[in-house]
């Protein structure tokens, strides 16, 4: 059985686990403890060579981190990745524009904001981030005005991948009532069969007030 090695309040990790229950795949889970270091031992960084989780190891025993590469390998052949060599770049655009400009500006905002780091974060850095952090949404809001979702008509990882911190900007201290069509692709994706609604607050971690080791 595929084990995938997870963190709850981690976003990135929860776009796999919302793949896994769109496609219906058993999986067991092994909690990794990022804020007391277990990220960091030899063992798990063999698995995940930056010590960050999601990270998956397969049945045969082969391993595979970074939350978009799992996305992409595990939704190769289904109807969230196209088989098209055009489509499945256009899909490949929307990732990288999420590691770019949605998890490294409203993830790391969300983050410092929710476990009671901002105050320890410089003011030109913060509003480097808010700044970047609406420039990604007003790009949202208007690649979503003309089609229903990121890559084309079709529900993709490329959607599941920038909801996942997108969708929870209000988190990071943003307001998204600025935003119709980027609330109304939100409310596509909540209306897919098998979307996973749990999601976890910082707060039920206790260590999670601590830096990163
Ligand atoms: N680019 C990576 C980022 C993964 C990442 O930053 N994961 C965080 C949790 S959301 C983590 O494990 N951080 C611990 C660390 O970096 O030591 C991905 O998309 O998977």
């Amino acid at each position: 059985m595929l084990t995938l090695f997870d963190y709850l309040p981690s976003q990135n990790a929860w776009k796999v686990r919302l793949l896994l229950n769109h496609l219906g795949r058993p999986y067991r889970t092994v909690p990794i403890s990022i804020f007391e270091g277990e990220g960091k031992t030899a063992e798990f960084m063999r698995i995940s060579p930056t010590g960050a989780v999601p990270a998956i190891q397969l049945e045969d025993g082969c391993t595979l981190a970074e939350s978009n590469a799992i996305l992409a390998y595990l939704a190769d052949g289904t109807t969230y990745l196209p088989a098209d060599p055009f489509d499945r770049a256009k899909v490949q655009q929307w990732l990288h524009f999420e590691q770019e400009r949605v998890e490294s500006v409203i993830g790391s905002l969300r983050y410092w904001t929710m476990t009671g780091k901002l105050p320890h974060r410089s003011t030109e850095m913060i509003e480097g981030k808010r700044a970047a952090a609406r420039r990604t949404l007003d790009i949202l809001e208007r690649e979503l005005a003309t089609r229903p979702f990121l890559a084309g008509d079709i529900y993709t990882i490329a959607d599941m991948a920038v909801f996942a911190y997108a969708s929870r900007a209000e988190e990071a201290g943003l307001s998204l009532e600025p935003y119709p069509h980027f609330h109304a692709w939100i409310a596509r994706i909540e209306a897919q069969p098998g979307f996973l609604a749990t999601m976890h607050p910082y707060a039920i971690d206790p260590h999670s007030v601590k830096e990163l080791p």
